[in-house]
Formats: C-alpha cells, structure tokens, sequence
C-alpha cells in the first residue's frame, strides 16, 4: 500500500476535509470565516499570513485556511495547495474594478496540478452593498461556465448577514463527501 492509499485511509476514518480559502484581499475571506464560527466580525484587519479553524460540522472535521490576498502575498498561495479537497474562492460582488484580475487569479489557480481533484465554490459576497453584482453576474464575469476540470457553484452570500454561508458550506462537503467516503 503507498503512503498516499495509507494518508487517505486515515483521512477517511476521521472524516476530515481541508478546504482552502482564497481570493483578493479584501473579498471577505476572513469574515466570512469568522461568521460561520459564530465569532464577532467588527475587529478583522487584512490577513498577512493565514488563519486556520478546525471546526466540526454534519459530522466531519473541517480544517479551514484562510490565507491573505494582498497581491505580494499570492506567490505563497502555492504553499497552502496539498491535500486540498474543497476550494473555497471569495469574491468582492461590489469591486468590479478588480473583477478581471479575480477572474484571472481564479483561472490560474485551476490549472494547479494540486489542486485538481477539489471542488470549487465561489462566494459572491457582500451581497448587502447596493453596488453589489448578482451571483450570476459574477458567474459570467469570471467565465465559471468554461470550467471543466472541477465540480463548481456559485451562490451570492453576505458575511455581514450570514445569507447563504451555511447553505454553501454543506453544498460543499456533501460533493466532497460523495468522492472521498463513498467506500465506507
Ligand atoms: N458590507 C459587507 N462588508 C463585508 C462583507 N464581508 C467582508 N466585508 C468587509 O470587507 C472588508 C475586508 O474583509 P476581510 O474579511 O478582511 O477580507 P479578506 O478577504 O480576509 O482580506 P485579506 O485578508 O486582505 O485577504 C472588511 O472591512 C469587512 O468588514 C460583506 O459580506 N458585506
Ligand atoms: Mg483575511
């Protein structure tokens, strides 16, 4: 038995899932990770290095990083890549300035061979600002449609309000469970 068939069958008996969170800086990365752990969201600076929660949810043990996404930060994206099952990409609805940089950084990140078996959602967030784009707006301003390689949604939400977050999240590790643990 190899060293990965072992790691996966670890993995499997503890039902653990690593989900990788990226984005711009500023999307909304942190609280939305905040939000979801029931933590107060009024005192969240921009991230420099990266967060992780472990946190249990429907029976799993979600390890959630949450790295910064300053554009001089993006080379160390790379580091956070392995064993990668669920990639979580936060966009900013209401900065359309920067929407072709998000989509260019998002379309790169697919190509990464390390992260080929993860699913993807992305999280049009801030869906409370007036200005704020609508989730499908967002899908076609990033081309989600040509995405191929990776089981994917999109779904508008609010870190402030907590709409859709949950609702997220499950969508997520239901899809991520039905490739990993189906065998048990
Ligand atoms: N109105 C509104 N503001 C939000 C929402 N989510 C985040 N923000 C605000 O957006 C700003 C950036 O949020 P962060 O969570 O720090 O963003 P980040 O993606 O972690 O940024 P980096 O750590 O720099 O990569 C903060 O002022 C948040 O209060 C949202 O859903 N609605
Ligand atoms: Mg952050």
């Amino acid at each position: 038995m190899g060293l990965l068939t072992i790691l996966k069958k670890m993995r499997q008996k503890e039902k653990e899932m690593r989900l990788l969170m990226l984005g711009l800086d500023n999307a909304g990365k942190t609280t939305i990770l905040k939000k979801f752990n029931g933590e107060d969201i009024n005192t969240i600076s921009p991230t420099l290095g990266f967060n992780i929660k472990t946190l249990e949810h429907k029976g799993f043990k979600l390890n959630i990083w949450d790295v910064g996404g300053q554009k001089s930060l993006r080379s160390y994206w790379r580091n956070y890549f392995e064993s990668t099952d669920g990639l979580i990409w936060v966009v900013d609805s209401a900065d359309r300035r920067r929407l072709m940089d998000c989509k260019q950084e998002l379309h790169s990140l697919l190509l990464e061979e390390r992260l080929n078996g993860a699913t993807l959602i992305v999280f049009a967030n801030k869906q409370d600002l007036p200005g704020a784009l609508s989730a499908d707006e967002i899908r076609e301003a990033l081309e989600l449609d040509n995405i191929k390689t990776h089981h994917w949604l999109i779904l508008g939400c609010s870190a402030v309000t907590g709409e859709n977050l949950l609702y997220g999240v499950n969508w997520l590790i239901d899809d991520i469970a039905s490739r990993l643990f189906t065998m048990d």
